[in-house]
């Protein structure tokens, strides 16, 4: 019918610590959505395909060395890149699941002790997501799930910072999901939190800018 024609997708973000499980919750929520008939697209940030995205990932593995600020700016830009591509997949009705998004942008650096107005101001104009779910954790039972990785932020000293940062841009409208529960009922959660929001933005939702 005419109406769905021309209703947008959804931008729906995926927050919280390494090892929160918001990958896997991803990917799940994804297949889940197609299954549904839903305009579905996988996304994350870093996307460690672009030039800067290589600067990136470069960076986290280690294998180079860049100024504080430089690194929180080209995490930024690597966003920029992708914010009009982003619209028009939007404005076309594809529904965008984002694994990680300014929130870690703004998280991971002030935990690095940057100041926190700072880190926010290059995200400023980005596309506000429609719906945030955050997967809470504490740093320490992430730690304890498997261990972390070897990427430089993968140590529950900086996790603790970084989960002291999310709880400073959380706001109302995020959707808190209890990690520590068993995988299905945050499974389950999950695609309630996505389809009602997917219905609010079918219906007219505007589409804003962070941060305001
Ligand atoms: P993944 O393991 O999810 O690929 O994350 N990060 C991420 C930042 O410091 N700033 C950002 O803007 C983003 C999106 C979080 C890679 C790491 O990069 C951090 C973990």
């Amino acid at each position: 019918d005419n109406v769905h024609d021309k209703s947008r997708g959804s931008l729906i973000v995926l927050e919280g610590l390494d090892r929160s499980g918001k990958t896997s919750q991803s990917n799940r929520l994804v297949s889940y959505l197609k299954e549904k008939g839903v305009l579905v697209e996988s996304w994350r940030f870093p996307d460690r395909t672009t030039s800067t995205g290589q600067m990136i990932s470069a960076y986290l593995a280690n294998e180079s060395q860049l100024d504080d600020r430089a690194i929180h700016l080209l995490f930024s830009a690597n966003r920029w890149e992708k914010r009009s591509l982003m619209e028009s997949k939007i404005m076309c009705g594809t529904t965008l699941i984002v694994d990680r998004y300014s929130y870690s942008g703004v998280a991971f650096s002030a935990a690095k002790g940057l100041d926190f107005q700072w880190c926010k101001a290059p995200e400023v104009g980005l596309i506000a997501p429609d719906l945030v779910i955050y997967f809470d954790i504490s740093p320490e039972k992430a730690a304890e799930r498997g261990g972390y990785g070897t990427e430089r932020y993968e140590k529950l000293e900086f996790q603790k910072k970084v989960a002291e940062h999310y709880s400073t841009l959380r706001d109302a409208s995020w959707k808190i999901v209890d990690a520590c529960l068993p995988m299905d009922i945050v499974e389950e959660q999950v695609r309630e939190f996505a389809m009602a929001c997917i219905l609010t933005c079918q219906k007219g939702k505007p589409l804003n800018k962070l941060w305001s």
